[in-house]
């Protein structure tokens, strides 16, 4: 089973996708994760020169650079599938709504449609079964903008986390995304009906009665 954990940027993620892991190889299911995009490869040395501004490709062209950034990686992912391993990412192929929120809202479920074409059919990068959104809103991810910076962003963020209108449009096409389709999608809500931030334990909460299904369902 391949799982895909999407959200926006400061939402937690990595937090999740570890414990992930650590619950299902705890309760025997053998389990692998990979992080998107793999910054240590050619086409992650370009996704670092657009993600810092040094180069300003296309839209489309950013597309594809981050679907085969994902599809070098098949022959690993493929390898750990026939192995029956399951697999968490740490963003996959949803994550081009980065890209896709820079198009008139009107757009965005058609161009959902052409990406999913792109990637799935055409470049043959595998299907998540299951993705994992974890929404935070955008004044919080630019409100953090500066926390966790990686080495390669020279103590800036990057340009999607210093654009807070492209942050908010970014939200809500995983919004539309992920509400019309809740048989491959799980909306994890960070905040309280209160108002405060989830902490990591009660995300994992709400996630683990998904994974506990999962399991149950392959046995
Ligand atoms: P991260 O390493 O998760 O912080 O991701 C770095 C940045 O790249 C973040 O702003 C989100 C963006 N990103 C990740 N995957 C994709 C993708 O497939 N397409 C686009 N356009 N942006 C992506």
């Amino acid at each position: 089973m391949i799982i895909a954990v999407e959200g926006a940027d400061k939402a937690g993620k990595h937090t999740q996708v570890m414990r992930i892991v650590e619950y299902l190889n705890g309760q025997g299911v053998a389990t692998e994760t990979l992080d998107f995009p793999q910054y240590d490869s050619e086409t992650g040395r370009q996704i670092k020169s657009y993600l810092t501004a040094e180069s300003n490709p296309s839209r489309e062209h950013v597309m594809r650079l981050f679907a085969a950034d994902r599809l070098a990686q098949m022959p690993r992912i493929k390898q750990w599938i026939d192995a029956g391993k399951w697999i968490v990412f740490d963003r996959y192929t949803y994550s081009n709504v980065y890209s896709i929120a820079r198009l008139p809202r009107e757009q965005w479920i058609p161009e959902i449609a052409n990406l999913e074409i792109m990637e799935f059919d055409q470049m043959g990068i595998i299907r998540p079964d299951h993705n994992i959104y974890l929404y935070l809103p955008a004044r919080i991810s630019y409100a953090m903008r500066n926390h966790g910076l990686k080495a390669y962003q020279n103590g800036k963020p990057d340009i999607h986390e210093s654009n807070p209108r492209l942050l908010t449009d970014v939200a809500d096409v995983y919004k539309a995304l992920a509400t019309r389709d809740s048989k491959h999608w799980t909306v994890v809500d960070e905040i309280k009906p209160n108002g405060i931030r989830m902490n990591p334990d009660d995300v994992f909460n709400e996630i683990r009665p998904v994974l506990n299904r999962f399991i149950a369902n392959a046995r």
